[in-house]
């Protein structure tokens, strides 16, 4: 990937909305001098100079040619402010994906750069509008696929995480400011210093339980991957088609009809599931109806849950097949077979019977998975937060088993220390143009 942290104020633009027909589209563009840049292709030039911020200038963008490209409406950003804290402009025009290609040609022929991914939220970030914790937000808000993902995106994107990490930061050095004070006056008689132990633990509990949050983070973000599993005929793909609410995989009494598996995404109690329709397993000589079944059983060992689907008609199964993943085991055909067995969830795909107890076990089985952390509604949706935080945790408890243990204050401080520098490399402080480039490396462009 290109480095994005080259030149932070050259004028850059992109397209910020899909490309697909529709009423609007938007061109942002951000950078040192960009509205006098701009200025030159738009057919009033003096007008958008005296746009004051946050306003709006209508006119149209005009091509080498003299042509006008478009009409459009420019929101007009000035130094200082807007989203990136650099001046700019979001130039609403009708969105049909050539109008909105051909701006931005105007725009990089007459000195603008394309944006990378995430350029415009780095330079947020390096303007000080965002901390890090705030521009990942900023990224799963647009890729949350349930409100209740959104929700929790959102906030964190109003400082929730960075808030709790700015109040352990003032404890522990509240804490180092102490120690250090001991360090400089070893040799005076001063009274010897005890670590706050109680304010210690205090935010170290914090810390664990905000790490503890993160797989509620990854589960509300990246959703949940759910393998509809059984032998043939069972039911797997009417049930798939109830979830889905349409008829989307092939349903026939012929046996081994799914060959390829299908995927469809629902949303329970905001939680994203990913549920996959998979080929029935049996014995077979068939050779395509086996490699389906071999990406049946890859899917159920990739999944999070395995709804395991059974045809009641047959008897309960005589062995029971594990998969070593959490597994509802599904009596399907309870219409015609209602003698459910203990431990298995009867419905009827066909008529909906049992549907209520069917999404009941699988809630009781998210909020298993789920997991603890009881910080509210503050989640870590990022590997990075979580891996910071727990070496923060661990540093913390570094320092206050070296107080334990009567190791000299330098110990201490250096523990102090690092518990500091993960904290600050949470919320962006301390950080390196690599882990920039990564981060905002899997953004969209135009954000
Ligand atoms: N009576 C009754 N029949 C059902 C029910 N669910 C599915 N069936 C019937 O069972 C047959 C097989 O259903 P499918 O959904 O295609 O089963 P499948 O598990 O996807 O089968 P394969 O793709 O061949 O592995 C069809 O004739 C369905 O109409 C149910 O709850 N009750
Ligand atoms: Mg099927």
């Amino acid at each position: 990937m290109k480095d994005l942290y080259v030149d932070t104020e050259e004028p850059i633009c992109a397209i910020a909305t899909p490309l697909a027909p529709s009423a609007l589209g938007i061109v942002r563009f951000c950078g040192k001098n960009s509205l006098q840049l701009f200025s030159q292709v738009f057919s009033r030039p003096q007008a958008l100079r005296n746009t004051p911020h946050r306003g709006a200038c209508h006119g149209s963008i005009r091509d080498q040619t003299g042509a006008d490209v478009d009409d459009v409406v420019v929101l007009v950003w000035r130094e200082g402010g807007g989203y990136t804290g650099q001046e700019g402009g979001d130039i609403m025009a009708h969105g049909n994906p050539t109008i909105l290609l051909g701006i931005v040609e105007v725009l990089t022929r007459s000195g603008f750069r394309s944006a990378g991914p995430g350029e415009f939220t780095l330079r947020a970030f390096l303007n000080g509008k965002l901390d890090l914790t705030q521009a990942e937000a900023v990224d799963s808000l647009i890729k949350a696929r349930t409100t209740r993902a959104a929700g929790l995106a959102l906030k964190r994107l109003h400082g929730g995480i960075r808030r709790e990490i700015e109040e352990a930061k003032q404890a522990i050095l509240d804490q180092l400011a102490q120690v250090n004070i001991q360090l400089d006056y070893a040799e005076d008689d001063v009274e010897t210093m005890k670590l706050d132990r109680v304010r210690l633990r205090a935010v170290l509990e914090r810390l664990e339980s905000l790490v503890a949050t993160s797989r509620r983070g990854s589960l509300y973000q990246e959703g949940l991957r759910v393998a509809l599993v059984g032998p043939v005929n069972a039911g797997k793909s009417s049930l798939f088609n109830r979830f889905l609410q349409e008829e989307r995989s092939i349903v026939s009494e012929e046996a081994g009809t799914t060959r390829d598996f299908l995927e469809g995404w629902i949303s329970l109690e905001g939680i994203p599931l990913k549920l996959f329709d998979t080929a029935g397993l049996r014995e077979t000589d068939n050779r395509v109806e086996h490699e389906g079944i071999r990406r049946s059983r890859d899917l159920a060992a990739a999944a999070d849950l395995v709804l395991f689907v059974w045809d009641g008609l047959r008897g309960l199964p005589k062995t029971e097949e594990s998969f070593e993943k959490p597994t509802i085991k599904v009596w399907n055909k309870v219409d015609v077979a209602p003698e459910v067995p203990e431990t298995w969830i009867g419905v009827s795909a066909k008529n909906g019977l049992g549907w209520r107890d069917l999404i009941d076990a699988l809630k009781t089985k998210l909020k298993e998975l789920e997991g603890g952390g009881a910080q509210g509604d503050l989640s870590l949706d990022s590997q990075r937060q979580a891996e910071l935080l727990s070496r923060a945790a661990r540093s913390l408890h570094d320092a206050l088993d070296a107080e334990d243990l009567d190791l000299p204050h330098d110990m201490i401080a250096l523990d102090l220390q690092d518990a500091l520098d993960a904290l600050g490399e949470i919320t962006g402080e301390v950080t390196t143009a690599d882990v920039l480039n990564r981060m905002f490396g899997s953004f969209c462009v135009g954000k």
